[in-house]
């Protein structure tokens, strides 16, 4: 296979561990602290956790472990949407099990999780695992979201891993994934299977972090890739000086992408999702933000800009939340009848009928492409599929319409040529940066320190990440810490919490600082691409949220 010479550059890069997980493999332990208790809900989750509830965080220290030494098979699973970096996690468990002993062998198990339940998988040999060393992608072994959930998958779990003599399996995924690894890992311990389960913290959505967890990886590489194409439109905007690009940025449900690209970029308006609920924003007051200031613009010769909107955006405005969540119930519980209905017309006609009022007079509202998009299949969780729904689109229409209205009514003169771009898959496979390249290796290499420490329902952490990567303090987080009970589909499940954009969180602050003053002064900041090679302040820095998450 020919390969770029960036990817061939890449494969040299020799990525940066934490001092301690420098040292011998058998000459390093963890040192457990005192018991944990979850976030929430304490009583409920130690009865469904009986075995691995409350365990210790852990810091890795020197010591004698013995067991790194010992041969043993491990199997790695990759979950749901791709992130830059998962390679690399996978070098780093590889490397660190054939430092403890050259004959241990690592399994990856393909598409996602089903690779494990139909045993589909491969050896991971030296010579396969360099021509993915540094580079973007899951296609190592793919990915997939199927959810390992039931009792009947478990035990098709253990069957597999008894089979291929697996002693741990380590699932790189995000909160979902993780909630199910901490399941498997319990269940596996209530049938005495001996084998353990480690979660890596992955998501390029930036939700899954807490005191332990500071970021999820592929978060720095795709915000760093989004916001040097969202600098590149605004020069393109300043040149051309003739049209608002309305932008739509990844990100599931939180708005830390969106946030971390304003940072960034300084645009003319940002959109926080989390904000817009906070203040029970409309629909309508959202666009009339951004009509006030494509005007107050207009007025100072400016007609050009720039709007960051969240992906997750539609389902924090109070009404089309209301929408949303009515037409997920109805989808559900009428699956039957509703796929006999054939065209568009019978459809909407028929959700129109089962909506509630309110519900019903907004969707009659939304331009029709958007209620098509409303009614398109539903991910695994029954949840709308939000990378599908235009909402720049929608703004585009809504704004323009109240432009011209206000034109009739003399008060905007000015001109409204606009664009729109959605970026997503754009930056989930970029070659990681420099800080996802070490941050991803460490988790990796750390995760097989947590296996040979004996470990299960672990989560492998990296901290101090503010810091170089020599001061990074490797560490092991038990995950029913991170955990509560949410209503999923009538039941209270335990998941771990997502962490959501915190409205007086220094990262929400520094851009609430400045985001008037970035709407009507053009202040444009273009960050170019990611740099590999070259002084530290151009391509060893993390994100703007992890440094003001630190200050
Ligand atoms: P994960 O939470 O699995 O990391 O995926 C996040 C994400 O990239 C979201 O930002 C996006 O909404 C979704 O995946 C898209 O899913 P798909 O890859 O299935 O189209």
């Amino acid at each position: 296979m020919s390969v770029s010479p960036l990817q061939k550059a890449r494969y040299a890069y020799s990525p940066k561990l934490p001092q301690i997980l420098k040292e011998d493999i058998t000459g390093i332990k963890i040192e457990l602290g005192t018991p944990t208790e979850s976030i929430a809900d304490q009583v409920e989750l130690k009865k469904m956790f009986p075995h691995t509830y409350g365990g210790p965080v852990g810091v890795i220290t020197k010591g004698g472990n013995p067991d790194a030494g010992t041969a043993m098979n491990i199997g790695v699973i990759l979950s749901g949407g791709q992130a830059p970096g998962g390679h690399n996690v996978i070098a780093g468990l590889f490397d660190a099990i054939k430092k403890g002993n050259t004959q241990s062998k690592l399994i990856g198990f393909l598409q996602g999780p089903s690779g494990l339940t139909d045993n589909d998988a491969i050896e991971i040999t030296p010579d396969y695992m360099d021509t993915f060393r540094n580079t973007g992608g899951f296609d190592i072994i793919g990915s997939g979201r199927t959810k390992l959930e039931t009792e009947a998958q478990f035990d098709k779990c253990i069957e597999v891993c008894k089979q291929r003599n697996i002693r741990a399996l380590v699932i790189i995924g995000g909160d979902d994934s993780n909630t199910n690894a901490a399941v498997l890992a319990e269940y596996f311990m209530s049938k005495n299977a001996g084998i353990q389960v480690i979660g890596v913290p992955k998501t390029i959505d930036g939700d899954l972090k807490n005191e332990h967890i500071e970021t999820s990886f592929g978060f720095d590489t795709a915000t760093k890739t989004y916001a040097e194409l969202i600098g590149n439109i605004e020069r393109d905007a300043n040149s051309a000086k003739k049209y608002w690009h309305f932008i739509k940025l990844m990100g599931r449900s939180a708005s830390h992408i969106a946030l971390e690209c304003a940072l960034q970029t300084q645009p003319n308006v940002c959109i926080i999702s989390e904000e817009v609920e906070a203040k029970q924003k409309t629909l309508a007051s959202i666009v009339e933000d951004i009509s006030r200031i494509v005007i107050t613009r207009s007025n100072n010769n400016e007609n050009f800009g720039v709007v960051l909107i969240p992906e997750g955006l539609i389902e924090f405005i109070p009404e089309m939340k209301k929408l949303i969540s009515e037409l997920n119930d109805l989808l559900a519980h009428h699956e039957a009848h509703y796929t006999t209905l054939r065209s568009f017309e019978d459809q909407s006609e028929w959700i129109n009928k089962n909506l509630s009022r309110d519900s019903s007079y907004v969707f009659s509202s939304l331009p029709s492409n958007i209620q098509r998009q409303l009614l398109m299949d539903r991910d695994p969780h029954g949840n709308v599929q939000v990378s599908r729904i235009e909402t720049e689109k929608l703004l585009i229409e809504m704004v323009e319409d109240r432009l011209n209205e206000m034109k009739n009514e003399g008060k905007f003169k000015g001109k409204f040529g606009s664009l729109n771009h959605f970026f997503g898959y754009e930056g989930r496979c970029a070659f990681p940066s420099n800080f996802d390249a070490d941050y991803c290796y460490s988790l990796g290499y750390n995760a097989f320190v947590l296996i040979a420490n004996g470990l299960t329902g672990y989560m492998s952490s990296v901290k101090n990440l503010s810091k170089p990567a020599s001061e990074w303090v490797a560490g092991a987080i038990p995950v029913t810490m991170m955990m509560n009970l949410e209503q999923r589909h009538g039941t209270k499940k335990p998941v771990i919490k997502k962490a959501l954009v915190e409205l007086d969180g220094a990262p929400f602050k520094n851009f609430a600082a400045k985001r008037d003053e970035w709407a009507v002064t053009t202040s444009f900041l273009f960050p170019g691409a990611i740099q590999y090679y070259g002084p530290d302040e151009v391509c060893n820095q993390p994100t703007k949220t992890l440094l003001a998450e630190h200050e």
